[in-house]
C-alpha cells in the first residue's frame, strides 16, 4: 500500500491519451481486437493489458472507461457487449486464469454469476464487463480493450 502511494505521489502525470490512477497510466484502445491482438498491442505501446489487482482499481476502470448498465440497449444489446478484455487467461493445463503480466491467479474483478463458463479445452479469456463483473470468452471474440504501464 504505502509503496503504491510513494509512487502515485512520484508519477502524477501520464503521456498524451493516456489516464493516470495510482501510480500507473491507462490508454484506452477503441477499436476492437481479439485477445492475442489486444496483448500484442499493448506490447507495442510499451504497456500490457489490464491486470487489475484491487477492488478499487477495477471499480476504477469499470467507471472510467465502460458504459453504464443500463440505458445503453440499443449499442450493447447484452449484458457482457461492450465488454473491454483484461490481461488473464486460461490455459489448460493448469486450467487456472492467470495474469498475463504477473502470472498470478485472477482474484479481481469478481466473476458474473455462473463464470466462468467456458468448455474444458479450449483456452479462455476474460473480459470486464459493464456491471465490473468479470467473464471469461473464447480468446477468439473481440473486444475493445486497455492497456497499463507504471
Ligand atoms: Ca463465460
Amino acid at each position: 500500500m504505502q509503496a503504491s502511494e510513494t509512487s502515485s505521489e512520484r508519477k502524477n502525470t501520464c503521456d498524451n491519451g493516456w489516464v493516470p490512477f495510482s501510480g500507473h497510466c491507462y490508454y484506452f484502445n477503441e477499436t476492437e481486437a481479439t485477445w492475442d491482438e489486444a496483448v500484442a498491442q499493448c506490447e507495442q505501446r510499451d504497456s500490457y493489458l489490464i491486470e487489475l489487482n484491487s477492488d478499487l482499481e477495477s471499480t476504477w476502470i469499470t467507471e472510467s472507461f465502460l458504459l453504464p448498465v443500463s440505458g445503453v440497449e440499443a449499442i450493447c444489446p447484452h449484458f457482457f457487449s461492450c465488454s473491454v478484455w483484461v490481461g488473464a487467461r486460461c490455459e489448460l493445463p493448469p486450467d487456472k486464469f492467470l495474469w498475463n503480466q504477473s502470472g498470478t491467479e485472477i482474484v479481481f474483478p469478481q466473476w458474473a454469476a455462473n463464470q466462468p463458463n467456458s468448455g474444458r479445452g479450449v483456452p479462455a479469456c476474460v473480459v470486464l464487463q459493464r456491471a465490473g463483473t468479470g467473464n471469461d470468452m473464447y480468446c477468439t471474440k473481440t473486444f475493445q480493450f486497455i492497456c497499463e504501464k507504471e
